[in-house]
């Protein structure tokens, strides 16, 4: 036992002394590299802060008369930067320090960088600025729906960190930061809903009836000014002047025609989405029709044989025209409740009817951006309830990106999923609806109270300026306390 013990005990620290030997020269070429690296870093620190001086040193430049040109740093989803500026001269020099393409456009003035590639830069040119906040955003669809949207400050007296603060950005480390204005922001923002917008889009459309009884809708596509919040009027493309377009609703059997007049600046043509037809009705030019030109006036054709929970939207251009608003409801027969079906040990009444129906359509990009049915909050319409209604709601995403819509204290029980009944429904407080989806769900206004449902990806419901976008909410009074 010693015998074997004896060999391996001196062995150890053999090896130990070897991996000494070796560690001193690994530790002495790391401590080496260390030091370079450090001395590295200081340098590019050093250059950093040059850089920053330099930055400071010509915004002080505009406040002494001359030209302010300000850095501003893309990336996804920001745009970074001290932006604020003296009244006068001012240039941004923007660099693309992002993946993806990216650009800058000043909403009030129109001006605009190229298309930035990643690394890329440019200098725009604002030339002379008043006192007042310019908004920069990136126009690549979704964007600055997704956070690339920054506000200019130009102002007499410029105090970056007192006017961030008050600004709301993240800085609550600076000693100026106000908590108090911080929150103000955002609770007067919210206690702006609901608020009144012009123009409200899904309004079902009535079809004339033809004399064989085909139901006959008549469409029209065209640019339109949307008021999409309080205020905030943005170019929509729209069916029928509105976003979303005419909720169409029609039987199973029915023969249906659809004539679309198109006046928007391009091509087009409309794909029933999640609807059963012929090949040639698909609306998908080239491959099934020739696209509708500017002007032109085109008719579809087919008979609605199955039920459905569908969409319809433009094809071609669709990055473009649907972004910006093309998109709407299209329904065939009645939605497959679960009646008399017990989940999750709740029964559905055999005779079961919603008190409410609601579309609810989503967006996030083009001009029309984070949305619900066209509207983003506090233009969002409120859906008013008493305790005990059931609501059937449809989620249609037509945007660019999922959206987790949650809905405070009331389960939704999701009975189909793209129309297509599911033997399973389940209950469910978050439900995830993607790009080209849509979930069919019911749920019962339990308790009063003002309860929000909104999409749960925070950025798009909250921004440093209050809330926005995807929100809206149940009111539900109790019709005994009134
Ligand atoms: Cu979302």
């Amino acid at each position: 036992m010693t015998v074997i013990e004896k060999p391996a005990s001196p062995a150890a620290p053999d090896r130990d002394d070897g991996g000494r030997g070796v560690g001193s020269l690994v530790f002495l070429a790391m401590t080496g590299l260390l030091i370079v690296l450090v001395g590295a870093l200081l340098v590019i620190g050093i250059v950093g802060l040059l850089d920053d001086d330099d930055g400071g040193a010509s915004a002080a430049g505009g406040e002494s008369g001359g030209p302010t040109t300000l850095d501003v740093s893309l990336s996804e989803f920001a745009i970074d930067g001290e932006l604020v500026a003296a009244p006068g001269d001012v240039s941004l020099f923007v660099t693309n320090d992002g993946t993806q393409d990216h650009n800058i456009v000043v909403r009030e003035t129109g001006a605009q960088t190229p298309l930035l590639s990643a690394g890329e830069d440019a200098t725009l040119a604002l030339g002379s600025l008043e006192v007042g906040t310019y908004e920069l955003y990136c126009s690549v669809a979704g964007h600055a729906e997704s956070g690339m949207i920054a506000p200019l400050e130009v102002t007499a007296s410029p105090a970056p960190t007192g006017e961030a603060a008050a600004g709301g950005t993240h800085d609550h480390n600076s000693p100026d930061f106000d908590s108090d204005a911080a929150d103000a922001i955002m609770i007067n923002s919210m206690l702006e809903f609901p608020a009144e917008t012009e123009g409200k889009g899904n309004q079902i459309l009535e079809p004339e009836i033809l004399a064989d009884g085909t139901k006959k809708f008549t469409l029209e596509a065209s640019v339109i000014d949307w008021e999409v919040a309080p205020g905030q009027i943005v170019e929509a493309w729209a069916y029928n002047r509105q976003v979303p377009g005419p909720h169409i609703i029609v039987d199973v059997g029915d023969k249906v025609q659809v004539e679309l007049t198109n006046n928007t600046p391009m091509g087009t043509d409309i794909h029933w989405h999640g609807i059963h037809t012929p090949n040639d009705q698909d609306g998908v030019s080239p491959y099934t029709q020739d696209p509708i030109k500017t002007g032109e006036t085109y008719t579809y054709e087919f008979v609605a044989d199955e039920p459905a929970i569908g969409m319809y939207h433009a094809h071609l251009h669709s990055q473009v025209s649907v972004v910006n608003g093309m998109f709407a409801a299209f329904r065939i027969g009645e939605r497959p409740y679960p009646r008399g079906q017990t989940i999750s040990g709740v029964t559905i009444p055999e005779d079961f009817e919603p008190d409410v129906e609601l579309p609810m359509v989503l967006n996030d990009a083009g001009t029309i951006g984070l949305t619900l049915n066209g509207k983003s909050f506090p233009g969002t319409e409120p859906i008013v309830l008493e305790t005990g209604d059931w609501v059937a709601a449809d989620y249609y995403n037509e945007g660019l990106t999922a959206h987790p819509m949650h809905q405070h204290q009331f389960p939704q029980l999701v009975y189909a999923k793209d129309g297509i009944p599911l033997d399973h429904p389940y209950w469910a407080d978050t439900i995830n609806v993607s790009p080209g989806e849509r979930y069919s769900v019911i749920f019962q206004a339990g308790d009063p109270g003002v309860w929000v449902w909104h999409c749960h990806i925070l950025t798009h419901v909250e921004r440093d300026t209050g809330m926005f976008g995807m929100v809206t909410a149940l009111v539900v009074e109790d019709p005994a306390t009134g």
